[in-house]
């Protein structure tokens, strides 16, 4: 895992370095050249060059064996409607009918950069497209609120990262489902659930995790204003790509939960754990001047053309050959009529001659 390995790299490389300066028989010319690969390597792995530790923080972090968690009123962690602890999971819907259920912090997280790491699993009866509707990480102002959006309100404020098992769009030609989607809402956008949020997307990709026999991990990572998602569900311990984007800007104090909903159809949606880490980043002068101003509202910088790129990936292939065709067509007509001006044109001129 990313995370783990970067931390273990990074303690990895303060061992070695401690084993070069105590090492007496090695050469000097020797001992420098380690230490020069190792803090090369180190600065490799650290983000944009920028060197980040990572801390886990117990009180936003929910694991086995959830203590506490749905019976006590002293637990940081608190469900909602159909969610049930087991000794395994969190059950946020069972494998039935028209269910929703949520866990929520009960903590307002007030970290800068953080990280966070969600084991999770969708398994159900239901064969592939008859299953439904997904589940959504949630960093929200709002908490413990119902709703249409994977059982949490619509109209958010904040962060949702869904995971969408469900094709509501009957169009999805070049789209596969399940499907993993980000979207930032300042509480009066609100989600297109026909339309599986496309309209609002800051984008995403496609994830076959439904029914696997390995572990499945979703990864959210906010760092100097750079929302990163990254899943893992191949069952190779790697973290595979699917959304970076930068000037993301979400307000501290908010809130950490899971949510799921079932409709006509429906899956088992469990959440195994979510750990939260605090991430320490190194910032410049700059990046720290740039920040100085507090968010409020939650926004993403330039969201006009992430819209317009999505909808110039989103042209099928209908639409790509009518608009080269067209665009050809207007070229020859423009060719056309060049030539027919300048045969008069030449035409006048000879007259004048003679
Ligand atoms: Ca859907």
């Amino acid at each position: 895992m990313a995370a783990a390995s970067s931390s273990s790299l990074y303690s990895g490389s303060k061992l070695l370095l401690g084993f070069i300066c105590k090492g007496k028989k090695m050469p000097l010319k020797f001992r420098w050249t380690i230490a020069f690969l190792v803090v090369t390597l180190s600065l490799c792995f650290a983000d944009d060059d920028h060197e980040m530790e990572e801390f886990l923080k117990r009180e936003h972090s929910l694991s086995k064996p959830y203590q506490g968690v749905g019976s006590s009123s002293s637990s940081h962690w608190e469900l909602m409607g159909d969610a049930m602890v087991t000794t395994e999971q969190v059950r946020l819907t069972p494998d039935m009918q028209s269910r929703q259920g949520a866990i929520w912090s009960r903590i307002p997280c007030h970290l800068k950069d953080w990280e966070v790491q969600v084991h999770f699993k969708i398994h159900g009866q239901g064969k592939k497209n008859l299953n439904g509707d997904g589940l959504a990480i949630w960093y929200t102002k709002e908490r413990m609120q119902k709703g249409p959006v994977f059982g949490n309100k619509d109209n958010f404020t904040g962060l949702g990262v869904f995971v969408d098992t469900y094709p509501n769009e009957e169009k999805h030609i070049e789209r596969i489902f399940p499907f993993v989607l980000a979207m930032v809402g300042n509480g009066t956008i609100s989600y297109d659930h026909e339309r599986d949020g496309r309209p609002t997307e800051l984008g995403g990709c496609n994830a076959m995790v439904r029914n696997l026999k390995h572990d499945s991990f979703l990864f959210i990572r906010y760092v100097r204003r750079r929302l990163t998602v990254m899943i893992d569900i191949d069952g190779q311990h790697e973290w595979r790509d699917c959304l970076d984007l930068p000037g993301v800007r979400l307000p501290q104090g908010y809130y950490f939960g899971a949510s799921a909903i079932t409709g006509d159809l429906s899956d088992n949606h469990d959440i195994i754990s979510m750990k939260l880490y605090q991430l320490t980043v190194l910032r410049s002068k700059k990046e720290e001047e740039e920040e100085e101003d507090v968010i409020t509202i939650p926004s993403v910088d330039n969201m006009e053309l992430i819209r317009l790129g999505q909808s110039d990936e989103g042209m099928s292939g209908i639409a790509i050959f009518f608009t080269v065709l067209f665009s050809m067509l207007g070229c020859i007509f423009l060719i056309v009529i060049g030539l027919v001006v300048y045969s008069h044109w030449n035409e006048n001129r000879r007259k004048r001659f003679y």
